[in-house]
């Protein structure tokens, strides 16, 4: 029999038993409607509240986002948190100048006319008025004290499924958050001094929304509609 190679110095880890709460079918199906329920009634808001959050809501959010799966439990993702309004300005002063190169000439017609009923433009209010805003970075790659690097794998879906956690997570706390690409986004690193191996992924302004909040009154796709059953 052949041994598989092994690179020295790679361990397996201690494995223990799965902590698994066995539930009675009623109450999956309890938890599972209240669950629905409450994140269908998440929405995505651009009008921000400037009351302050404290920060242990933004720490608890990040936590929950750190629960995600990982590829190979690599948890390829950095938060970078600021409730700063210098830096929150610069942040908005860079975001609205992408974003004004965006809207007038770089974006094609057919995207322009995909935002058009959203009615997104170039003005960025949400970065200074929230108390917070979060940037999520993917590290593309691993770079340890040296400069090593080390691959990194599956990084857009761990970071996609950790963004999604931590959406989850404000919500569960009765705060909301509007995910935010600025469009190019390689400023952030700078701005925010992150390693090279980090690119900047999605900008979360956090907060209460304003008492005058308005979002567009949109439909969610049905089950029959996104689910396939074989
Ligand atoms: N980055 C721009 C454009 C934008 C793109 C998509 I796709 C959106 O869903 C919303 C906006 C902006 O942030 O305005």
């Amino acid at each position: 029999m052949s041994t598989p190679e092994v690179t020295p110095g790679v361990r397996l880890h201690a494995f223990v038993p799965l902590a698994h709460e066995r539930l009675p079918l009623e109450e999956s199906h309890l938890r599972g409607a209240a669950f629905h329920a409450h994140m269908n009634r998440r929405r995505t808001t651009r009008q921000f509240s400037s009351e302050p959050v404290p920060r242990e809501l933004i720490e608890l959010a990040i936590r929950t986002a750190g629960t995600a799966p990982s590829g190979a439990h690599q948890q390829p993702w950095t938060f970078v948190a600021t409730s700063d309004p210098v830096l929150k300005e610069k942040i908005r002063a860079a975001a609205e100048h992408e974003e004004r190169d965006f809207y007038h000439g770089k974006a094609p017609q057919e995207w322009l006319d995909a935002l058009l009923p959203l009615g997104t433009d170039e003005h960025k209010p949400h970065l200074t008025e929230a108390p917070w805003v979060v940037v999520l970075f993917r590290q593309a790659y691993g770079l340890d004290a040296e400069g090593t690097k080390k691959t990194f794998y599956y990084t857009d879906e761990s970071c996609g499924i950790a963004a999604g956690f931590f959406i989850a997570a404000l919500h569960t706390m009765g705060l909301v958050t509007l995910t935010h690409t600025p469009n190019p986004m390689v400023f952030l690193r700078d701005l925010l001094g992150r390693p090279r191996n980090e690119k900047a992924m999605i900008v979360f302004p956090v907060g209460y929304p304003a008492a005058d909040a308005k979002v567009p009154d949109l439909e969610r796709k049905a089950l029959d509609e996104i689910a396939i059953w074989k």
